[in-house]
């Protein structure tokens, strides 16, 4: 492959270091698989993939074959599958149907890797890891690894919609959609299910959950054979295909004149296209809804409410095994702004907490990982864990809407690992959202993570390099949240960028800083938003201000902040389990960073740093700016050591991510100056 960034982390370069390369041959010439070498199925994806690689990395390409015939080879298999692999491997404590072993075995007369999963899936799965053990150079004489993914549901949500359009797209055009039509034939597709699966993904849902009028037919003979083939292609990679779906779908294209969940016409059309889905996509997913959410229709309209609604589908999709992804992102987006009663952040809880017990088992609320919308900083939703008897699953954003949209460098992995760290308290101490997406607090019949994807036609997938490795990462961290951001940094840039110490100790750094750096420059202190409004780039701090979204900062010449205590504020705090509740409602313990989010307080109140207020965001802004500075310095060192191409286009982006730093210091600093008249401490220039 070339350089333009489009095999992303599975780039397979060729050896150069001729020892390890030796090695590594005298390994893989023959890849076994004992129960027969498969003709179709994701057991045959897995020797694919291994081939392939091998062959690019190393120069040969592997006898694939039934039997072993050398004296050092890499097996391929499915445990429990009745071949001598059951007994060589020994016993294997308990694997989850995902999970597998990559183990080397030494026998008198022969060695081998047993790449083996608990089924196919797992197979592919431990297939990458070897992969990727080759593609980092690791060694693999001693290997004794096993493997099961924390999250049963790995997901990611496109936003794509059927006129080519990526809502909150920022790299290129949809890869699924052109002008009313799916993108059927393209390789495009294959390439992203396989780097997918290289990460442990197992669900895509591959249109917006704002399902318009054209997107609703995706449930119909209209589309349905078209999305089967994409579905085809997914399912060799063990991934299952998910589809947003319309909750009006009954009137707007079904004749009927109601979508109320309790009318049997409108019971019996769900059941009709469930059975059409199916009918084509044997092992589709479900159905992914937005409903009574940003204008989109509901329950609402007919009296009812989410249970009833997701309820119904559930009935629908139970038949055959399908779920429904009913997500809690619903507010008042019509709110008066002087209306200082009415609080966006406390909507979800308000909405669904008195509805636990009432959802079918096949249904999965799927809540944002703030209150808000994917702020930079955001508490963690308290929705999360509050239902005990309500399936849940985690959604986070890769797309970095509010971050940056991949023209500046924010590596999210930090942020969402303080998200799934976090102790929720709701069954005591350790009841961390990590535990809870497992089903492990509450018994959840189904949970998992899922995401909104990063990715588009963009030659290198996610517009700026870097981005790949939030993409990259999200994987590898909802497989296993345990590992650091460090790790994960250094996996995916040791396989991205190469084994260059000096490119992978720059790339490292910068991207694990780049969440702070961009926190600095952007808006302080967990208040959100201060974004042009609709873009969501760039700064302005009263753009949604006297807006109907529900998103203050309140900010006047006193002092900023929203209160979301009980005894003045919001009450917000008080949907939080002890002692969360009590540290969030408290001026004194809640933690900086979230300070703005829960409180008022004036320009010169002092955080917990020593600083006031006024003089953090002075300070913070500055040095957002200098770490962009530092960094493209550090970034300039690289040439000649990072490809041309990718060198310069890093380059380019991180000049333009200067100019947004820069402007958003400049505006904040002034527009805080002008309100509070306290002048910054070190007299720098504010305009
Ligand atoms: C898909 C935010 C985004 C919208 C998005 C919405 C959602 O409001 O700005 O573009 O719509 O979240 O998550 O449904």
């Amino acid at each position: 492959m070339g350089d333009n960034g489009y095999a992303a982390w599975l780039r397979y370069d060729q050896m150069t270091d001729e020892k390890l390369t030796d090695e590594y041959k005298g390994w893989t010439g023959e890849l076994v698989l004992p129960s027969g070498v498969p003709v179709e199925g994701v057991l045959k994806t897995a020797a694919q993939e291994l081939s392939r690689g091998i062959r690019s990395m190393i120069g040969t390409t592997p006898t694939v074959t039934h039997e072993a015939s050398q004296q050092r080879f890499i097996v391929l298999d499915v445990l429990g599958g009745g071949t001598w692999v059951d007994q060589a491997s020994g016993i294997v404590p308990a694997l989850s149907d995902e999970g597998y072993i990559l183990k080397t075995i030494h026998e008198a007369d022969r060695e081998y890797i047993v790449a083996a999963g608990r089924t196919e899936k797992g197979a592919l799965y431990a297939a990458f890891h070897l992969l990727r053990l080759l593609q980092s150079g690791a060694a693999i004489g001693q290997l004794n690894l096993i493997e099961s993914p924390k999250y049963s549901l790995r997901m990611i949500n496109h936003w794509d919609n059927i006129d080519g359009s990526v809502e909150r797209g920022y790299s290129g055009r949809s890869i699924f959609y052109e002008g009313n039509k799916v993108l059927t034939g393209s390789d495009r597709i294959r390439d992203y299910a396989r780097l997918m699966a290289s990460v442990g993904i197992n669900g895509i849902a591959i249109n917006n959950v704002n399902v318009h009028r054209e997107e609703t037919f995706l449930i119909t003979e209209k589309l349905l054979p078209d999305v089967a083939r994409i579905a085809e292609v997914f399912g060799e990679y063990g991934i299952k295909l998910f589809l947003s779906v319309n909750y009006a779908g009954t009137i707007e294209i079904g004749g009927l004149t109601t979508a109320d969940p309790l009318d049997p016409n409108v019971r019996a059309w769900w059941k009709e296209k469930a059975a059409e889905v199916y009918r084509y996509i044997p092992d589709f997913g479900g159905f992914l809804v937005k409903a009574d959410s940003e204008n989109r229709p509901g329950p609402f309209t007919y009296g009812r409410d989410h249970a009833d609604g997701a309820n119904m589908l559930a009935e629908a999709l139970e038949p055959y095994g399908g779920i429904v992804l009913w997500r809690c992102f619903v507010y008042n987006c019509h709110q008066d702004w002087r209306d200082r009663s009415t609080d966006r952040a406390r909507a979800a809880y308000d909405h669904f907490k008195p509805l636990d017990g009432r959802f079918e088992d096949n249904v999965i609320l799927q809540i944002k990982n703030g209150p808000m919308d994917f702020q930079v900083r955001e508490p963690v939703s308290p929705l999360f864990g509050a239902m005990e008897h309500t399936n849940q699953m985690m959604e986070f954003q890769i797309a970095q809407e509010y971050t940056g949209q991949q023209k500046d460098v924010c590596f999210l992995i930090p942020q969402w690992k303080e998200v799934l760290n976090f102790d929720t308290y709701v069954k005591g101490a350790g009841s961390t959202v990590k535990e809870i997406a497992a089903g492990r607090v509450h018994a959840y019949t189904h949970s998992g993570i899922t995401a909104v994807s990063n990715i588009g036609n963009d030659e290198n997938w996610t517009g700026h390099h870097l981005a790949q490795a939030n993409l990259y990462g999200y994987g590898r961290l909802i497989w296993n949240p345990e590992l650091t951001s460090e790790e994960i940094a250094k996996e995916w840039a040791a396989q991205t960028f190469g084994g260059n110490e000096k490119v992978q100790d720059v790339i490292v750094n910068f991207l694990l800083e780049s969440w702070s750096i961009y926190e600095n420059y952007t808006a302080p202190l967990g208040v959100g938003w201060m974004v042009t409004p609709h873009y969501h780039y760039g700064p302005d701090i009263d753009g949604y201000e006297y807006s109907k979204w529900g998103t203050y900062h309140f900010a006047d010449h006193k002092g900023i902040g929203v209160d979301r205590t009980v005894a003045t504020g919001t009450g917000y705090s008080s949907q939080y389990t002890q002692p969360n509740a009590e540290i969030y409602d408290s001026l004194e313990a809640c933690p900086d960073e979230l300070l703005l989010f829960f409180h008022h307080v004036p320009y010169t109140h002092q955080l917990k740093s020593g600083k006031t207020v006024i003089q953090h965001i002075y300070d913070t802004h500055f040095a957002g700016v200098e770490q962009v500075e530092y960094w493209i310095s550090r970034w300039l060192e690289l040439e000649g050591l990072v490809d041309e191409e990718r060198f310069r286009h890093v380059a380019g982006r991180m000049n333009r991510q200067l100019e947004n730093a820069k402007q958003w210091r400049d505006i904040m600093n002034t527009y805080f100056f002008r309100k509070s008249g306290i002048p910054d401490a070190h007299n720098r220039v504010i305009y």
